[in-house]
């Protein structure tokens, strides 16, 4: 549904406000900055090779990953925009290894962002959808300095999370935890315009998202879904499924967010000690969020996303989520084992 007028982020905010005080005027702030950072970062992104900002910025990520030139350009980014408001006390993001507390020579907030700058970056060079991925905490009450274990909160105590994806349209996606509501950035007036609200995933879908070369390293609970997902009307499932795997986790989950659909990206055998790809404090729980408010579900196979209680910073998870009814199947094929 896209909304008659044209209601700015900045009104939906302060509306939003005035209906549920999910969104106090620090908070608020944050999320308009935050905005702002990711309009930047799609400036960067839609420049391309024009701007210089292509290839690889010959260096590593704490995940050993190959960082490219705009992941830390919208790492610099998002810091740059939130340090000085006010409203934060840190900040932790996948491209560093350790947390940012906000500099003494500015005010130090209530709010603890985290973030994956840009999710997806293995696509940048070849032009497909990438993304910005954030989730917002509140500091510990009455804690004195900033520690990494501020951080380490479970996903189910965000305030706010969202994502920003850098496809045909540049979408903003947030929720505060009354819904999910989609804003699309109109490039003539340079802000987020309100074109969806009150998000809904169908509880049933067609369509899986799972990187198939991996199917050989998978724990059986995957392989008999998928399996069953394959074998179409003529076996168990009684219908047809389509798949889709873009390998950059916002626009498959902007997909799910729009059509409905189960993404899967689950613990392997590749690396046994590892609990999956994913990382759980910037990339899991605010899609988790995102999704259970649009009436979806999250698990890692056995447990609620958003109930994990992290231990590390950079923790990875096995991630499952999206239509309610097939994330329940896949979870309960693990609970059988
Ligand atoms: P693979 C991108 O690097 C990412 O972290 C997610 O955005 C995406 O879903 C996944 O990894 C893709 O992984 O192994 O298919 O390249």
């Amino acid at each position: 549904m896209t909304p008659q007028k044209k209601i700015s982020l900045t009104r939906y905010l302060v509306e939003q406000q005035r209906i549920d005080g999910l969104i106090p005027g620090q908070l608020r702030l944050l999320l308009e900055v935050v905005a702002r950072a990711c309009k930047s970062i799609s400036h960067a992104v839609n420049k391309g090779a024009l701007g210089g900002v292509l290839g690889t910025a010959h260096s590593e990520n704490v995940q050993g990953e190959v960082q490219k030139k705009l992941d830390i350009i919208a790492n610099e980014v998002l810091i740059e925009a939130n340090e000085w408001g006010g409203h934060l006390a840190g900040m932790a993001s996948e491209e560093m290894d350790a947390i940012y507390v906000v500099p003494n020579r500015y005010p130090k907030g209530e709010y603890l962002l985290l973030f994956d700058p840009l999710d997806g970056s293995s696509n940048i060079d070849v032009n497909v959808s990438i993304g910005t991925i954030f989730s917002v905490l509140h500091m510990p009450e009455d804690d004195r300095g900033v520690d990494e274990g501020d951080f380490l909160q479970p996903g189910k105590r965000q305030v706010a999370a969202g994502y920003c994806v850098y496809g045909p349209q540049t979408t903003l996606v947030l929720t505060v935890g009354d819904g999910v509501a989609m804003f699309t950035l109109d490039r003539e007036q340079g802000s987020f315009v309100l074109t969806q609200e009150n998000v809904r995933i169908p509880a049933d879908t067609q369509e899986f998202a799972i990187n198939m070369s991996n199917m050989r390293h998978w724990a059986s609970p995957v392989r008999r879904y998928i399996d069953e997902c394959l074998q179409g009307r003529d076996g168990p499932r009684e219908k047809d499924f389509n798949m889709r795997w873009i390998a950059s986790m916002v626009a498959d989950v902007h997909r799910i967010m729009t059509r409905g659909g189960i993404f899967l990206y689950p613990w392997d055998k590749r690396e046994p000690g590892k609990p999956g790809k994913l990382r759980l404090m910037y990339e899991a729980n605010p899609m988790a969020w995102l999704v259970e408010q649009a009436g979806g579900a999250a698990t890692n196979g056995k447990e609620r996303i958003l109930d994990i209680q992290p231990t590390k910073l950079h923790e990875r998870v096995s991630v499952i989520l999206g239509s309610k009814n097939e994330v329940e199947r896949v979870t309960s094929y693990h609970s059988e084992l």
